[in-house]
């Protein structure tokens, strides 16, 4: 039988590998959390906010306008805990009502961040005039917007405001893996699966042990 050079078989393997990854993962789905902060409900900037939202070929798949409490803002702000402006920033987290939505475009996570701006406004202004946080912020605690920063935390961020507690608190057991053996890539999957899905985390808790248990036995396997 006639043999292939090796590196002729590798970059037929390498062409088929970059063609799975830049072709179909580059234009992928995404839902992500985009929140009005209360200055930019004060400021009356929902209405402009939600049209460039939609100007952009987002479409807004929920929403919800709530006023947190100190331990909702703690909570999901959890990670800047020990950050100085921590107090400062759940303090006016909860000055006022917040509108969470839920938006959806291909590649919604990075394209909705790239929409907003950097933290802060201020510098937004000069770096990036164009975006929403210089239209309607003012400095790097008030930059009415918000958007989640990657897969993880915009599956954290979607059932911290629209699935319920129980639903919210298993997540974030899983989220850490703390208690299954697998990569955090792999429970990146898993959490992304069940968003990309489209399934409501309530009464899916069997289905997820049952895809967690397979992932773990492929994990073992490799
Ligand atoms: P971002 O992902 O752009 O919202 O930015 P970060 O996660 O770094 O910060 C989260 C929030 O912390 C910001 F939206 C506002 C607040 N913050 C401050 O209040 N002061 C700072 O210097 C930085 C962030």
């Amino acid at each position: 039988m006639r043999k292939f050079p090796p590196f002729l078989v590798l970059s037929i393997v390498l062409c088929f590998h970059n063609f799975r990854s830049t072709s179909f993962m580059a234009l992928k789905r995404e839902r992500t959390l985009a929140m009005i902060k209360p200055d930019g409900i004060y400021g009356n900037f929902t209405d402009r906010i939600k049209q460039v939202i939609l100007e952009n070929g987002f479409f807004i798949v929920q929403e919800l306008m709530v006023q947190l409490v100190v331990e909702n803002a703690t909570l999901f702000y959890s990670e800047h805990s020990a950050k100085s402006f921590f107090p400062n920033l759940v303090e006016y987290m909860t000055s006022g009502p917040v509108l969470a939505m839920v938006i959806e475009k291909t590649n919604g996570i990075s394209e909705w961040r790239a929409l907003i701006g950097p933290t802060d406004a201020g510098k937004a202004r000069v770096s990036h005039p164009h975006s929403i946080r210089a239209m309607c912020g003012s400095s790097a605690q008030r930059n009415c917007v918000h958007g989640s920063d990657s897969a993880l935390a915009a599956a954290r961020e979607i059932l911290f405001f629209f699935g319920d507690i129980s639903a919210g608190l298993f997540y974030l057991k899983l989220a850490n893996c703390a208690y299954v053996s697998i990569s955090l890539q792999k429970c990146a999957v898993a959490v992304e699966l069940h968003v990309g899905l489209g399934m409501d985390w309530r009464g899916h808790r069997r289905q997820t042990n049952r895809l967690l248990s397979h992932m773990t036995v492929e994990h073992d396997e490799l």
